[in-house]
């Protein structure tokens, strides 16, 4: 090959940035360091908008915002320092499905000769690619030209196959590495189900749903990771289905839905819910991850006899298994079959009654008051963002009227999730405005991301639900170790040169800042909100009561 016709081959830099485009990346989040400065040179100068956060764990919180919404997220970070820092919050991303791609750079190849003491390595140059292969589905180091581009394709359609986490790491002497070969990119090929399992699955629970008297749909968070809500709709409207939600996929249908039956939490939600759910005679569970919260602390009472259970990767129904078949062509299938069922009244949405809120003058505010007044205040540009503490549980009975318009670490529960989670939400859906729920303790630990939020200009309302502590575990163990110190959070704004801040302390006082920072669309509003430290929401009581009894058992 001539060198001339060489340089016309793309870099793996180049590459890589094209590549990320494809896919539909917008946006990307992190923070320079040496070591991926040329890559940061370069997708500063692609289409790709590159969003400087305050912390590498907080761009890893807005990355993974920023693929729930828009479908792939992704970081660019430094190695060692940066990588490392954003451990927690790719983890996350990986026990809620949510494909984040996590760019790195590395000391280059030629460098690493004798093994030299070379700043933010740990042990050996690859300990940070081994602490990623363990919580990402792919990952590679793009050391060789002859392989880097394949290793490309490979890891980005790990990302987009299965919704989790994968990680690029280029050593900074690779970045302008040419192909050595003219490299094409795959057509991306999902493997499709296989015919005769696919056609027994579907007869068998077709034969189930048709012969109970009470079958409904719990529609779990792989319906929006996958894009099936259209078509989770389309077949509960044609057969009459009720759905119910998970915490962890609240959202995942307009809850204003007439077959909207609430979220299942099983002990720990709604009683005429929980009532429901159980007492369906055959349940179609589709995209469920059943884990410890979304099943109330395992209170959830799902009799596998009764449940049809398909996700991504498996479908079960009753005891036994079949492999090898999509929930895509699962879904579709059961539609067009002649399933047309019966259901029970479904009970009335928690919104209904809650319109009518009106404050009771200087009546301190509750934790119970603060949920119904905020649903009051949603309207469908609003996205909710909650944190983990209270305000998880708390908004688990906001009606969100929009599909995919509540945000939550609901499963892996990471404190920290909300403000940058604000950051990835603002930025992935700018015509939508941000109501974020957070917890004094939670705040503390990423709330400076109201830094990014003034540098972007973003609007978001940011309610801190300040009860002077970790008041979920207050519940579980009282102490000394539950206090943190009491900042004068509305006055963050004073700090930052820009922004409104509220004290609030009674029910008009919050109606008040409320109405002000709805009509403040210039900035961010942050309400600091005074509750009792032993205040809970109605969610949070039955949930601590399940969890004490697990932490000490008698
Ligand atoms: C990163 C992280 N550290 C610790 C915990 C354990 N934890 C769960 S809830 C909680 C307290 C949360 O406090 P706060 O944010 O003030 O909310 P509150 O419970 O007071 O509503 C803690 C420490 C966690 N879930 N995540
Ligand atoms: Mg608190």
């Amino acid at each position: 090959m001539s060198v001339e016709s060489t340089t016309q081959l793309m870099t793996i830099g180049e590459y890589l940035i094209e590549r990320l485009q494809a896919h539909g990346l917008k946006h990307l989040f992190g923070v320079p360091g040496d070591y991926v400065l040329g890559l940061y040179q370069m997708l500063q100068a692609s289409p790709i908008q590159v969003v400087g956060m305050t912390r590498e764990d907080a761009a890893g919180f807005a990355a993974d915002a920023c693929a729930r919404v828009q479908g792939l997220g992704a970081v660019c970070v430094t190695y060692g320092v940066g990588g490392l820092s954003c451990v927690n919050s790719i983890a996350g991303a990986y026990a809620e499905k949510s494909p984040v791609v996590v760019l790195t750079g590395s000391p280059g190849i030629s460098e690493r000769e004798h093994n030299p003491l070379l700043h933010h390595k740990v042990k050996e140059f690859e300990t940070q690619l081994e602490v990623y292969q363990k919580i990402t589905i792919a990952a590679a180091v793009l050391s060789d030209p002859l392989t880097a581009f394949l290793e490309i394709d490979r890891v980005l359609a790990a990302a987009v196959r299965f919704k989790r986490p994968v990680y690029l790491e280029i050593p900074r002497d690779r970045l302008d590495a040419r192909m050595v070969i003219p490299h094409t990119p795959p057509t991306e090929i999902i493997p499709p189900s296989d015919p005769n399992a696919l056609e027994e699955a579907i007869a068998e629970g077709l034969e189930m749903l048709k012969a109970a008297h009470r079958p409904m749909i719990l529609a779990g968070v792989e319906l929006h990771r996958f894009g099936l809500q259209d078509s989770l709709l389309a077949l509960a409207e044609e057969a009459g289905l009720p759905i119910a939600s998970t915490l962890l996929s609240k959202s995942v249908i307009s809850e204003a839905h007439p077959l909207f039956v609430g979220v299942y939490e099983g002990g720990m939600g709604r009683e005429e819910v929980t009532r429901y759910v159980e007492s369906a005679d055959c349940l179609l569970l589709l995209g469920c991850m059943l884990n410890d919260i979304d099943l109330g602390i395992f209170t959830a009472k799902l009799d596998p006899a009764r449940c049809i259970h398909a996700t991504s990767t498996d479908i079960q129904i009753r005891y036994h298994h079949y492999q090898n078949v999509r929930l895509d062509d699962f879904i579709a299938g059961l539609r067009g079959r002649g399933l047309k069922v019966e259901h029970a009244p479904i009970p009335p949405q928690p919104l209904n009654h809650l319109l009518t809120w009106v404050a009771v003058k200087q009546a301190p505010i509750s934790s119970a008051r603060l949920f119904s007044r905020l649903n009051k205040m949603l309207d469908d540009q609003t996205i909710v963002v909650a944190d983990v503490g209270d305000c998880l549980f708390g908004s688990s009975d906001l009606a969100m009227t929009k599909r995919t318009d509540y945000l939550s670490s609901a499963y892996y529960t990471s404190m920290g999730f909300a403000l940058p989670a604000t950051v990835g939400a603002s930025v992935a859906s700018s015509g939508s405005r941000v109501l974020a729920i957070v917890g004094d303790g939670a705040f503390q630990m990423t709330g400076m991301e109201l830094s990014t939020i003034a540098k972007l200009g973003k609007n978001p309302i940011v309610i801190v639900m300040n009860n002077k502590g970790y008041t979920t575990e207050r519940f579980l163990l009282d102490g000394p170790f539950n206090d943190i110190h009491n900042w004068a959070y509305h006055r963050i704004p004073d700090l930052l040169g820009t922004g409104a801040g509220f004290e609030v302390r009674t029910e008009d006082e919050l109606d008040h800042a409320l109405h002000a920072a709805k009509a403040n669309t210039g900035s961010f509003s942050l309400l600091n909100v005074h509750l009792d430290p032993y205040d809970k929401s109605p969610a949070l009581e039955r949930l601590t009561k399940k969890l004490a009894e697990r932490v000490r058992p008698r």
